[in-house]
C-alpha cells in the first residue's frame, strides 16, 4: 500500500497541543464522526487519549448516510455504555440535540455548581478526523460563522475557542488523524474526503467507490442512472471448466462502469473513456449525496 502523507507539520503541533494542554482543560469531548463511514472515523484509543473525559459520539452528516446502518452502529455504541447523537451540522434544528446531550453528560457537574450557586462555563473540545464537520457543528451552535469550514481536509489549522452561550465554549481543532489505520479504513476515509485527494489516483478511487455502491446499494445507482442491470443480457459464452468467477465478477462491474461513463459522456477524443474525469465526477456525486444515503462501514 502506498504510504499516505496525511500527517503535515501543523497537524503534529496541533495534536501535541491538544494532548498536552487542551484535553486537561476540557469538561467534555464532542467526537465528530462522518455517518458515511463512522467506524473508519473512530480511533479505538480515543478514551485513553482524552483521559476518560466524558465523550459524546456525534454521528454527523446523516443527510448523506444510510440511517439503517447508522442506527445499528449507534446502538452498538450505546449498548457499550457510550453517549451518542445523530445530527446534520448543516441544519440548525440539531442545536438542541447537542446542547441536551452535553447537559446530560455533565449533569452531575452542573448540579454541583448550581448547588453552590456557581455560574460556570463548560469547555467542550471538538475532536474528529478532518472534514467530519467539526467547524460546521461549532458554527451551527454559535449561530455565526466563527469557525472556518471547507470541503477540503485540513482547513482548520489553529486551535480556536468559540463562545456558544453563557454556559458553553467550544474548542475547534484541526482534523486530528491518528497514525494507525489499515487499508480499508484509509480507503473509506479517502472516499468520503477525509484524506487529501492528492495522495490518491482519483480514477481508481471513483471506480472503487462506485463498485462498492453497486454491490451494496444497487437501487441507488439504478435510480440515479436510470439503468436496469437485471435486464442486461450476459453475452459471454461460458466454459464451466476453466471459468474464473473472480475475474468474471470484476469484469462484470467494469462493463457496467463503462456504461455509466458513457451515459455521462466521459469520453475523450478517439472514443476512449475518460476514466480520470469519470472517477473525479463520480466521487463528487457520491460525496455530495447525489447517489443517495450511503454508509460504507
Ligand atoms: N451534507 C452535509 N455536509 C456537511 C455537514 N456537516 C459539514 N458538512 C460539510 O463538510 C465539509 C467539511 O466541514 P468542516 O466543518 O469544515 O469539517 P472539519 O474539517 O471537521 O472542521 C464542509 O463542506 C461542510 O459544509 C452535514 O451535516 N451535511
Ligand atoms: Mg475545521
Amino acid at each position: 500500500m502506498k504510504e499516505i502523507k496525511w500527517f503535515p507539520g501543523h497537524m503534529k503541533k496541533a495534536i501535541e497541543d491538544i494532548e498536552e494542554n487542551r484535553i486537561k482543560l476540557a469538561d467534555a469531548i464532542l467526537y465528530v464522526l462522518d455517518s458515511r463511514a463512522p467506524i473508519s472515523c473512530m480511533n479505538p484509543n480515543v478514551k485513553k487519549i482524552v483521559h476518560n473525559k466524558p465523550i459524546i459520539y456525534v454521528f454527523n452528516k446523516i443527510d448523506l448516510a444510510d440511517m439503517k446502518k447508522v442506527k445499528a452502529i449507534q446502538k452498538e455504541l450505546e449498548d457499550a455504555g457510550n453517549k451518542t447523537v445523530t445530527i446534520s451540522a448543516s441544519d440548525k434544528n440539531y442545536k438542541s440535540v447537542i446542547k441536551n446531550a452535553i447537559k446530560q453528560i455533565l449533569s452531575e457537574k452542573m448540579a454541583r455548581n448550581e448547588s453552590k450557586n456557581l455560574k460556570a462555563t463548560y469547555k467542550i473540545l471538538v475532536l474528529g478526523v478532518p472534514n467530519t464537520g467539526k467547524s460546521s457543528l461549532i458554527n451551527m451552535m454559535s449561530s455565526s460563522k466563527k469557525a472556518i469550514t471547507g470541503n477540503i481536509a485540513g482547513v482548520t489549522k489553529a486551535n480556536q475557542w468559540v463562545k456558544i452561550d453563557d454556559e458553553l465554549i467550544m474548542l475547534d481543532t484541526p482534523g486530528v488523524l491518528w497514525p494507525k489505520f489499515d487499508e480499508t479504513i484509509s480507503k473509506n476515509l479517502a472516499y468520503i474526503g477525509c484524506l487529501s485527494d492528492n495522495e490518491f489516483d482519483l480514477s481508481d478511487l471513483g471506480y472503487e467507490v462506485m463498485k462498492i455502491i453497486y454491490e451494496n446499494y444497487p437501487e441507488n445507482l439504478k435510480a440515479r442512472f436510470n439503468i436496469d442491470w437485471s435486464a442486461e443480457e450476459n453475452t459471454k459464452s461460458i466454459n464451466e471448466e476453466d471459468f474464473n468467477y473472480e475475474d468474471f465478477y470484476a469484469d462484470e462491474f467494469l462493463q457496467i462502469y463503462d456504461k455509466l461513463c458513457l451515459k455521462r459522456g466521459y469520453i475523450m477524443r478517439k472514443n476512449e473513456i475518460d476514466y480520470q474525469r469519470a472517477g473525479k465526477c463520480f466521487l463528487d456525486e457520491f460525496r455530495s449525496g447525489k447517489l443517495g444515503g450511503i454508509t460504507l462501514d
